[in-house]
């Protein structure tokens, strides 16, 4: 079947004007003026009216509305690079292909994630908070001490773009970089970033003060994370998430920073966002923040950049830059 000139393409959400102007110009286009998440209905419907879906995180794109879709369906043009929320081996099945926009948040995140290592252990956000409550005393010698970043271990889980563009600002910081990856990088790279391999997770867990996941999310990296493995990590070791949610049972985080068994945590994802934990709530030694990592201008115009140079290649009738194979993640 030749690929439609100017596929109908529906897009969940809103997205940046330059973003949906250009898209305007070049496919039959509807976006989601208002913004508000697709109820299910409204995602079957586009399914099967649509020749490319943009979904974004928000959208479960699962086996069932895969198999509502209508025989236009040829693409899911992913605004995000995490695919966790569309069911890959579904969307084979029925020869659709799926495109993310990988690379194009890397260093917003990376930094994101640097913020939250600074954060947690320096007490940034209650230092904060103190503040704005109009009850600063003034300076004190032993007042609001956190722990020292500089010198200390970092882990990384996933060694992808994310995990080195961490691991180079790590550098920077002074931090001792270690890391537990499928494949341990090439020896060139793991010099230049000054990273030490684990091929076993649970080994490293046991040698660091600090964790930052940055691996994808798939059925088995899915609690990666238990209670078995955070209690490798020592009552003085921080956790910080900036991934998916639900690499880490967010039960068992709650349960061992409520003991004092961890001594705090940054999150930028929450496993069942928008949900957040109330237990995670009421603790002051754990940074929350609402799925910031890439959401800077730049970042979101690079992803739809990504978005219309993946549906305009396929459109083009060639193999779009960024097709996500399964299993790849
Ligand atoms: C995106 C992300 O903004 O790209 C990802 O995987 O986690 C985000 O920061 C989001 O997924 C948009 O769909």
């Amino acid at each position: 079947m030749a690929q439609p000139v100017r596929p109908r393409t529906i897009v969940t959400r809103k997205l940046p004007n330059s973003v949906e102007r250009r898209m305007g110009e070049l496919f039959e286009a509807s976006f989601n003026a208002d913004d508000h998440p697709m109820r299910a209905e409204e995602l079957r419907a586009a399914v099967a009216e649509a020749d490319v879906l943009v979904p974004t995180v928000t959208d479960a794109i699962d086996a069932d509305l895969i198999e509502a879709a209508g025989p236009r369906l040829r693409m899911i043009a992913n605004f995000g690079t995490g695919v966790d929320h569309i069911d890959l081996a579904a969307a084979r099945k029925r020869d659709i292909l799926v495109t993310n926009t990988p690379g194009a948040l890397t260093e917003d995140t990376a930094d994101m994630v640097m913020a939250l290592i600074i954060s947690v252990p320096r007490r940034l956000a209650e230092g904060e908070k103190l503040v704005r409550s109009g009850s600063w005393q003034g300076w004190s010698p032993t007042s609001m001490r956190g722990h020292r970043v500089n010198g200390k271990k970092l882990g990384i889980i996933g060694m992808g773009r994310i995990g080195q563009a961490v691991a180079r600002r790590a550098g920077g910081f002074l931090l001792d970089v270690h890391y537990h990856n499928r494949k341990p990088l090439p020896k060139a790279v793991e010099e230049q970033l000054g990273a030490t391999y684990h091929a076993d997770l649970d080994d490293m867990l046991a040698e660091i003060d600090i964790l930052s996941v940055n691996c994808p999310h798939s059925e088995e990296t899915h609690h990666l994370l238990d209670a078995g493995r955070l209690a490798l990590l020592g009552p003085e070791a921080y956790v910080v998430n900036a991934a998916r949610g639900g690499i880490i049972d967010e039960a068992a985080l709650a349960d061992a920073l409520e003991a004092g068994r961890l001594a705090g945590a940054g999150l930028d994802v929450h496993e069942h966002a928008p949900k957040v934990e109330p237990r995670l709530l009421a603790l002051d030694n754990v940074v929350l923040l609402p799925h910031l990592s890439s959401a800077t201008f730049e970042g979101r115009e690079a992803m739809g950049d990504k978005v219309i140079t993946n549906i305009r290649v396929w459109a083009d009738g060639h193999r779009p830059p960024d097709q996500v194979l399964e299993g790849w993640v």
